[in-house]
């Protein structure tokens, strides 16, 4: 699916699109299978050492999740793309449904930014912690997680959930249309966040989703989360892309071409390429890695 003419127009004066449907259940389903497999290994791990009491083995992906994170919360550690590296994640970088989408925003020559993560945001209920944390992020850009030389480069963000996310589950809240300011400035304060004297006057829209739902946000559109008030996990992706060439904003990170038109051979199709350098940069640390409201 392309974007129509009126999409590229409301991405370009709202900052903010939905594109509802783009994703089937073929192109989830493999994360979800690989998602479950990871947190079946992990919790047996952690049942071994015993810091779990229940498996929940018959519990269904949408509340496993929670209910071990209940028991446990270390379950969640090295549950995020760089760190559990599945076969199925990297094929989905590199998604036609995805590309496409982006192709409408971005032209033919794609990189895949590595500021990206997964985000298993578990029923607040069952955290031991209130407020701003990876899970609940504070109002902030793009533009603010990254190097700031990187702030004309025409970064994408997309964020769409594993299952329906809306308000009682804690999906994201944008502020729409704001798209000429520019960069805001950022602290650090619970989260990097914008400085609450250039926070826009704007009303917040929530951002509901459903499954196969896409949202497409531009690097200067201010967003954050909000709590998951459901019993189940809310479980989505945010991914990052720009056009090949422009600064990604996390030189320490591996980039890397998800789709050219013009060389097709400078695609990374590779899987266990992709893997060695993620491990590379952890191993040899090498560029940059900041947020720029730090
Ligand atoms: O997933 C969320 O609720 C927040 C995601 C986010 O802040 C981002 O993608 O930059």
């Amino acid at each position: 699916m392309q974007l129509t003419p009126t999409q590229i127009d409301e991405f370009n004066t709202r900052g903010v699109l939905i594109a509802r449907d783009a994703l089937t259940n073929d192109d989830l389903q493999p994360l979800i299978d690989e998602l479950c497999e990871w947190i079946d290994a992990r919790a047996k791990a952690l049942h071994a050492e015993g810091k779990l009491t229940q498996l929940h083995e018959d519990a269904p992906f949408a509340t496993r999740y929670g209910l071990l994170c209940k028991q446990c919360s270390e379950i969640g550690q090295g549950m995020d793309i760089m760190h559990y590296r599945g076969r199925a994640i990297f094929e989905f970088l590199r998604n036609d449904h995805l590309l496409n989408l982006l192709e409408s925003l971005l032209g033919p020559e794609i990189t895949c930014n590595p500021i990206q993560h997964l985000r298993s945001k578990p029923p607040q209920a069952y955290e031991n912690h209130q407020g701003p944390s990876f899970h609940n992020v504070p109002w902030h850009q793009d533009a603010g997680v990254m190097m700031p030389e990187a702030e004309g480069s025409e970064v994408v963000t997309c964020w769409f959930p594993l299952a329906d996310a809306m308000v009682e589950h804690g999906c994201m809240e944008v502020l729409p249309g704001i798209v000429e300011t520019g960069y805001l400035r950022h602290q650090a304060a619970g989260g990097t966040t914008i400085l609450p004297e250039v926070m826009p006057e704007a009303e917040p829209l929530a951002l509901q989703c459903k499954r196969g739902d896409v949202v497409l946000m531009s690097r200067f559109t201010p967003h954050r989360s909000t709590p998951n008030f459901s019993d189940q996990c809310r479980w989505s992706l945010d991914l990052r892309y720009q056009p090949t060439g422009q600064h990604t904003g996390r030189t320490g990170h591996p980039d890397f071409i998800a789709r050219s038109r013009h060389d097709p051979a400078s695609e990374l199709s590779n899987y266990k390429e992709w893997c060695h350098r993620w491990i590379d940069a952890f191993e040899s640390p090498n560029g940059v890695v900041m947020h720029r409201g730090e």
